[in-house]
């Protein structure tokens, strides 16, 4: 893995590395946040999700149509979902700042940064839900399709506990998806040829919105906290329309 942005004085990307993400549709940032950091963004994932449940603000992706899938233990599999962290959690609306993640979303898509959507993305121990393969901007429909994705981890993560894994060169093409009530899943994907990123906790990697990627079940005794935040250029527009009302898209960078 590259020289992470932690270690990088002026926390820009090398320009290998913004090759890398040109040529493969994302990079492997490594550890960005520091421990003293994480400290306060697990406490606050683990509030948000804790009112949540008892509020069933949340999503379970898992549970596609309303028909919840079963661990073979018997147990709910959950993929659960927060939207909008930056709406409940001043931490996570600083995060959205980090001049390190944004340093970094500038070296890939320009010096004036839109968010366009964040999220919260848990995968319980034991019966943690798979995310199945997709291109972002399958569900977005944004134009231009050049929105970029930072996905941080607050929990050690490795293949077993549900790593990213990403299909190098992916993100030059759209491809077509089939379509559940809730997940969409890429056509033809071969799972063998995608590449697994582990990262450890606090760390990130940067994605196309077209590069195909998925994540696997967690059946291990380990949680996977993760967190996403995508970012687009002012002016992008998506043909779904504007995201529901209370949504707010805050321009976190501008230098026009
Ligand atoms: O966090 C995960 O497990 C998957 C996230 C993902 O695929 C996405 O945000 O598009």
């Amino acid at each position: 893995m590259e020289a992470t942005s932690a270690e990088n004085p002026n926390r820009s990307l090398t320009q290998k590395q913004i090759d890398t993400f040109r040529r493969e549709g994302y990079v492997p940032i490594g550890k960005l946040i520091e421990d003293s950091d994480l400290e306060e963004l697990r406490a606050e994932y683990d509030r948000a999700f804790h009112e949540a449940r008892s509020s069933s603000k949340y999503r379970n992706l898992s549970a596609d149509g309303g028909a919840a899938q079963r661990h073979d233990d018997g147990a709910e599999e959950e993929m659960l979902q927060i939207m909008q962290m930056c709406e409940r959690s001043m931490a996570y609306r600083r995060l959205l700042y980090h001049p390190a993640i944004l340093d970094i979303a500038e070296d890939l898509i320009g010096p004036n940064i839109q968010l366009f959507h964040d999220q919260a993305l848990f995968k319980p121990a034991h019966h943690g839900g798979p995310i199945h393969p997709h291109q972002d901007n399958a569900y977005w429909r944004c134009l231009p399709a050049n929105l970029v994705s930072c996905w941080l981890t607050l929990d050690d993560v490795d293949v077993a506990n549900g790593a990213m894994h990403l299909l190098p060169g992916s993100h030059l093409q759209a491809v077509g998806h089939e379509r559940g009530d809730v997940l969409l899943d890429a056509d033809g994907f071969d799972k063998t040829s995608a590449n697994a990123v582990p990262l450890p906790a606090g760390g990130a990697l940067f994605h196309h919105c077209q590069t195909l990627h998925f994540t696997p079940p967690n059946h291990t005794d380990r949680q996977r906290r993760a967190f996403a935040m995508h970012f687009m250029t002012p002016g992008t527009r998506s043909i779904n329309g504007d995201l529901p009302v209370g949504y707010s898209r805050p321009l976190l960078r501008g230098r026009i």
